[in-house]
């Protein structure tokens, strides 16, 4: 988990530059029409952020509290993510991981058994949270956007 903790906030920054670099044509661009766009994936990494860091911070503080499920699908569509200012969400990614990371040092080895009870998947424990957080959440999504990549250079 120390290596996942160390790569938390550079990672981000990566993929921010990134994202930064790609031209403002595929930013939008959908690869069929459910799926997420680049814009949409970026606002979804950014509420996984909000959502996991506060799960965590409920795990680490309170006695197994309850950690409400969230539907993806019916966030990025009715909070219309494609309407978000993409900017704003990359900027406010590497501060909440900056914001964040000290939680993550300060988490004592005892812990990381600390647990909560998610309404649909069951016991989850501070390390599966924190894993998701700092690696396999992020990973995930980069593999999308390259597919994004991909499809928008296959059609063109
Ligand atoms: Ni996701």
């Amino acid at each position: 988990m120390q290596n996942a903790i160390y790569r938390y906030l550079p990672d981000m920054e990566h993929f921010v530059e990134q994202i930064r670099a790609i031209p403002e044509a595929e930013i939008d661009f959908k690869p069929a029409p459910q799926a997420w766009s680049i814009h949409e994936i970026v606002v979804h990494l950014f509420d996984v952020e909000l959502v996991l860091q506060s799960r965590l911070k409920s795990v680490l503080a309170e006695e197994n509290p309850v950690i409400r499920a969230f539907d993806q699908d019916l966030w990025a569509q009715n909070l219309k993510y494609s309407s978000l200012n993409m900017e704003h969400h990359l900027q406010a990614l590497i501060a909440m991981r900056r914001a964040f990371a000290p939680v993550l040092e300060q988490i004592r080895d005892e812990d990381w058994e600390r647990t909560g009870e998610h309404t649909e998947d069951g016991t989850l424990t501070a390390r599966m949270i924190a894993e998701k957080l700092c690696v396999s959440h992020l990973e995930v999504h980069v593999k999308q956007v390259q597919r994004n990549r991909d499809a928008y250079a296959a059609q063109k």
